[in-house]
């Protein structure tokens, strides 16, 4: 049995991915701070295929002690799912809020480089993977966006860079850049959840469960296939955007 670690397991893609690998064979860390919902994980799914890790990805001494923490097999990391993320406001770059692009940079960039850098030497040496949550924030631009686009763009690109520097370890690297997905990821942007209803009504978006069937294909291919980067979007949502403003 092999061992993922899933950061951001608590809701939306991050906990389908838990249910899902856990369901074809694995066991999972699962992180996340609200530490009652990975209760309920181990409780549903037993506490030999899940190990909770409550701990806050910004705080890198909680990081490490999570890490330090870890019981027998969950300690070798085989797959690292970095998934916990999120986007802070919509606001046009000259109202944004000054916090809130610091938790998207601390929580999206920072604290994603962290951990993969301190699991990478456990996953070279199990020649495992990483499968990165980017976006197609990352890759597209709309307003609003500004940091979390940005935030997006660098993990995009510092998970397809990895693959450079992995190269001849036998690790895997995959960018999946999903579009819309229905999940937590709206309300905790607005702060709203009819904001969040608003958004996706009528759109049928791509749910969790998307996402995470498509980490589990990709990590249970066979060790000679790399899938370097996916881009995924619903039907009903596409990239068309030039606007023209005239005086
Ligand atoms: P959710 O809000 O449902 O899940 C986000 C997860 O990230 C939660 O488990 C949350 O846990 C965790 N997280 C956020 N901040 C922290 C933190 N400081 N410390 C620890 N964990 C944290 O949203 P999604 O499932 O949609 O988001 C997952 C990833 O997918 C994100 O990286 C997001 O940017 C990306 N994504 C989402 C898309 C969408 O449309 N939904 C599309 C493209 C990419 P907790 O709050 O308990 O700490
Ligand atoms: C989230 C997808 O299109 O809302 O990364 O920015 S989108």
């Amino acid at each position: 049995m092999k061992t993922a670690f899933v950061s951001g397991a608590t809701s939306g893609i991050g906990e389908a991915t838990v249910r899902t690998l856990v369901a074809s064979g694995w066991r999972c860390v699962a992180t996340g701070r609200r530490g009652e919902r990975l209760d309920a994980l181990v409780e549903e799914l037993g506490a030999d295929k899940v190990h909770p890790a409550v701990f806050d990805v910004r705080d890198e001494a909680a990081m490490d002690a999570a890490i330090e923490a870890l019981p027998g097999d969950f300690a070798k990391v085989d797959l690292l799912v970095n998934n916990a993320g999120l986007a802070k406001g919509l606001s046009a770059a000259q109202d944004a809020d000054l916090a809130d692009w610091q938790t998207m940079i601390d929580t999206n960039v920072t604290a994603m480089v962290k951990l993969t850098r301190k699991l990478l030497p456990g996953l070279i040496e199990r020649r495992g993977a990483i499968i990165a949550i980017g976006s197609v924030a990352g890759s597209y631009i709309y307003p609003g966006g500004n940091v979390y686009a940005g935030s997006k763009a660098f993990a995009n690109h510092f998970t397809l860079a990895l693959r450079a520097d992995l190269h001849g370890t036998g690790v895997r690297v995959t960018s999946i850049e999903p579009g819309m997905v229905e999940t937590e990821f709206t309300k905790v942007r607005t702060g709203s959840q009819q904001a969040s209803d608003d958004l996706y009504r009528g759109s049928d978006p791509m749910t969790g469960q998307d996402i995470a069937d498509t980490i589990r294909w990709i990590a249970e291919l066979p060790p000679h296939l790399n899938i370097n980067r996916l881009e995924l979007m619903p039907v009903n949502q596409d990239f068309a955007g030039f606007r023209v403003h005239r005086e």
